[in-house]
């Protein structure tokens, strides 16, 4: 008998500078109910679902960064209610939010809570986009690289809700890296939460062709690793800077099987086989019978790529 999970993708419509913790936790609440309304067991929330996508802004007060926008504790009273909701409902779920630790480091950070309510997985983004400089003259920043730190745990899988899951947050899904290595310990589902831009900070860029990117990166990475994929926006115009929807769920075939319509809060939701992918996994994406790692040893060894003189 294969394995189904129900699993939910809830995308957050706009979040500006001016909401609050609670009325962002008062959404992903409504969110949450209405996954459980069509049966989901498991919920993907976005990337930084607490607030506002702030790297867009450059704020040199660091103290004020890390009231206004980090998490010294998740969950902390005004984001409790969200954790009461799902413990309630029986539900699991994916979020994103921006963690400052005891040690003072700051993260871009998602966990994995199980439908006790416990944090069973913790994941701090390693693929940090954009800049750490300010540039004055664009339409906006995209300071990642100033207000996180790249993200030391690594990454990794966990057992959750009877399958083998990872976690990945938004810049990783340009990176095939990051799938394979989940790949590679087995996962099955891939939880990704993101904040993407509709508009290209660096040059003029049609935003369908993000939207295609977006798109084509999710189907190929859920098929060339054999996996679940549930990628869920952020999006929506914040304070009039828009980032785009297409939360998605793709099945480990490549297939779309459910997309988001809006910019706006929205659950999409799929009856998830999670044995799917056996064949797969057991012919074409048999890592062990068709890979060659010891010719891949330039991916690890090289940052960036190096033409050879007589290449010039
Ligand atoms: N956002 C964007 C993303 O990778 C980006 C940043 C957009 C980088 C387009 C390059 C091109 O989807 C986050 N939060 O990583």
């Amino acid at each position: 008998m294969a394995r189904h999970l129900r699993i939910a993708s809830a995308q957050l419509g706009p979040l500006h500078l001016a909401d609050s913790r609670k009325s962002a936790t008062g959404r992903l609440v409504a969110l949450l109910r209405d996954a459980h309304m069509m049966g989901a067991k498991f919920v993907v929330f976005p990337e930084l679902a607490f607030t506002t996508f702030f790297p867009r802004w450059w704020m040199p007060d660091q103290d004020e960064v890390d009231a206004k926008f980090f998490e010294r504790a998740m969950p902390s009273p005004e984001t409790q209610p969200l954790f009461d909701e799902a413990k309630k409902l029986g539900i699991g779920f994916y979020i994103g939010y921006a963690e400052l630790t005891p040690q003072g480091e700051h993260f871009n950070t998602a966990i994995l809570v199980a439908p006790e309510g416990t944090v069973v997985g913790k994941y701090r983004k390693i693929h940090l986009p954009g800049h750490a400089d300010h540039k004055p003259d664009a339409a906006f920043q995209h300071l990642e690289k100033k207000y996180f730190q790249v993200g030391e745990l690594g990454f990794r899988v966990w057992r959750f809700l009877d399958t083998i899951t990872g976690m990945l947050i938004c810049n990783d899904r340009r990176w095939p890296e990051a799938f394979r290595v989940l790949a590679l310990q087995g996962a099955e589902v891939v939880a990704l939460g993101f904040n993407t831009p509709t508009e290209n900070l660096h040059y003029p860029e049609p935003p369908a062709l993000r939207v295609h990117h977006h798109l084509i990166m999710a189907q190929s990475m859920a098929f060339q690793n054999a996996t679940w994929l549930v990628e869920t926006a952020k999006c929506g115009a914040e304070d009039g800077f828009r980032m785009f929807g297409h939360s998605v769920i793709v099945a480990p075939t490549g297939e779309i099987a459910v997309k988001s319509q809006s910019e706006e809060d929205e659950v999409i939701c799929f009856n998830c086989d999670i044995d799917l992918a056996a064949n797969l996994k057991r012919t074409m994406f048999n890592f062990a019978a068709h890979r060659r790692p010891e010719h891949y040893r330039l991916i690890v060894e090289r940052v960036g790529a190096e033409i050879t003189p007589e290449n010039r």
